[in-house]
């Protein structure tokens, strides 16, 4: 079959992320003996005309369209997707009859809502590689593919005119030695304006925080690649790309214990000069690991803290307490590791008290950079949104593709100033939901002086403190003008 596959994400902030979920996805498609094209619609100015360009031409049997992001998850500055998704996949249908197969991180954390919002023929839910590909098997064969496990139908598909899921019974198990259609793809260009490429070692989390979607996107299971194959991978893509700084994508790298191990020693057998980054977890963090990293070109950390108040840590669902926040940090710094400490403020049962505990902890462990957000983006099947339907403080109605966040009643009015304030006096906090990250033309201007790998690393730098006050300055007692599609329930 002739399959397109379209990569919908425009967003540039912080950076322009090159699509290795679609790229994945285009490997498994070749390799069934598909001819593949792809459409990445991140840099284009007209993407729509694009994607008309490439049905005309190529003449398609199947589109696969990925949808990376539902929205930006930041209160109140809100930026969501759903306009751009919809006008495309409008266009797809209007440039021709092949059937829309949607799929990537947005649509698998929301499959009902965008198959009733959107006019997709199909659905992936998860991860596609196997089920993109008997999908493909079944249309091909001219059967209907609403028996493929893990394939979601579109309303009206069946009796009850709901859309379906069909359930996977195992999580599918992760093809090793398969490596993601780069080539397909203008990688080269995401390395010049983001500085950073991509590569996955693991997929999967055991842990069960509260808010979060990355178990029920990849799996309550870590299901590991071999570390000599990720490195294999990694030397690969400096040989084909040139040196260019990494992220692992993984949803925290330091953990099943022995795995980051292994990579950074195989690292350091084949003395590989690389630069990469990761999000890890405080969980187990110790000494060893943090050197080994250091040592095997780790540049930088995003720590998913949360919180530093032992009370807040255990509503989030985390599985350590304050006092291991804190001697994850100090390891870091002394192994010299640039730690971006990533805190999440207004969950449920957050108290005056402590966001003050988290903020002063926060002073104290003087990480390089602090992102943190405010308000939590509430999504279906979290523990999270779980609980506070049982407990009747949210409608199903409210969790949806419209951005619904929780921010807790009593630190409402509270939250905006203080940690405008908190900011200003550290210089080396971001906070998504009230300031822009970083403004477009700031982020070419560094890109283009050669700066790669995460921007944050450049707030350990007092000129950029100094900046980065620049814009918490303005005395703030609200959350500001809202963007106007979202909702605090
Ligand atoms: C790593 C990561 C980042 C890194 C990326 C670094 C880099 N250079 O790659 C950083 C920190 C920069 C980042 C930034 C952001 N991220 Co992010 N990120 C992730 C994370 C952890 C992994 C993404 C990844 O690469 N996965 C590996 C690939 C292989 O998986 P995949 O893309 O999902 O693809 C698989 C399936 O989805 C499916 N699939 C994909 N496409 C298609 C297409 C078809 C047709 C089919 C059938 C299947 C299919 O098959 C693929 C292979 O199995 C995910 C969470 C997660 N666990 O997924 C969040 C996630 C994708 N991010 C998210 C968000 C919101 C953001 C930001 C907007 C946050 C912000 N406010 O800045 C930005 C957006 C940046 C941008 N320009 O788009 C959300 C998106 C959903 C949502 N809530 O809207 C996620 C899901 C986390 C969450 N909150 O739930 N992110
Ligand atoms: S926040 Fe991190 S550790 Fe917790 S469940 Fe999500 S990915 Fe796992």
């Amino acid at each position: 079959m002739r399959v397109l596959l379209i990569s919908a994400n425009r967003e540039q902030i912080p950076d322009p992320i090159f699509p290795l979920g679609l790229a994945y996805i285009a490997a498994a498609a070749r390799l069934q003996g598909h001819s593949v094209q792809v459409a990445d619609l991140c840099f284009g100015r007209r993407p729509l005309d694009e994607v008309c360009r490439h049905i005309h031409d190529f003449r398609p049997d199947a589109i696969g369209v990925s949808l990376r992001n539902v929205d930006n998850a930041a209160y109140p500055r809100t930026v969501d997707y759903l306009e751009l998704h919809r006008q495309l996949i409008d266009t797809l249908h209007d440039c021709g009859d092949a059937p829309v197969i949607l799929g990537g991180s947005a649509f698998s954390i929301l499959p009902e809502a965008y198959m009733q919002t959107l006019r997709g023929d199909w659905g992936v839910r998860g991860e596609g590689e196997q089920v993109f590909c008997h999908l493909l098997a079944a249309l091909q064969a001219g059967q209907s593919a609403i028996a493929v496990p893990g394939v979601i139908a579109p309303p009206g598909e069946q009796a009850d005119a709901a859309p379906f899921v069909t359930p996977l019974k195992d999580p599918v198990s992760w093809g090793s030695g398969l490596r993601p259609a780069r080539s397909l793809f203008d990688y080269a260009r995401y390395v010049r304006r983001g500085g950073m490429g991509n590569v996955q070692t693991k997929r999967g989390c055991m842990f069960k925080c509260s808010y979060c979607t990355y178990p029920l996107l990849e799996g309550r299971h870590f299901r590991c690649r071999e570390p000599r194959d990720v490195v294999d991978e990694l030397q690969q893509l400096m040989c084909d790309y040139g040196q260019h700084p990494v992220f692992f994508v993984d949803s925290i790298l330091n953990f099943p214990r022995g795995h980051l191990e292994a990579i950074c020693e195989e690292i350091l057998r084949r003395r590989l000069k690389l630069r990469w980054s990761c999000y890890a977890t405080p969980v187990k963090l110790d000494r060893n690991q943090a050197r080994l990293m250091a040592l095997a070109g780790c540049d930088g950390i995003e720590l998913g803290t949360d919180a530093v108040d032992d009370g807040q840590l255990q509503r989030l669902g985390k599985s350590f307490d304050a006092g291991v926040a804190e001697r994850a940090n100090r390891y870091c710094a002394e192994a010299g590791l640039k730690v971006c400490q990533t805190v999440l403020f207004g969950a449920p049962g957050e108290t005056r008290h402590s966001i003050r505990t988290t903020c002063e902890a926060l002073r104290r462990m003087n990480p390089t950079a602090v992102v943190a957000m405010t308000g939590v983006r509430l999504y279906p099947g979290t523990p999270l949104t779980q609980t506070l339907l049982s407990q009747g403080r949210v409608n199903q109605d409210d969790i949806g593709l419209l951005p619904a966040f929780y921010i807790e009643p009593a630190v409402a009015s509270f939250l905006p100033a203080y940690l405008q304030q908190q900011a200003l006096q550290a210089g080396n906090w971001v906070l998504p939901g009230l300031a822009a990250p970083i403004l477009p033309r700031s982020q070419r201007l560094l890109r283009g002086l050669g700066i790669s790998g995460p921007l944050w690393r450049l707030l350990q730098q007092r000129w950029m403190r100094r900046f980065n006050r620049l814009r918490f300055n303005q005395p703030n007692t609200s959350w500001g003008v809202p963007s106007q599609r979202r909702k605090v329930v």
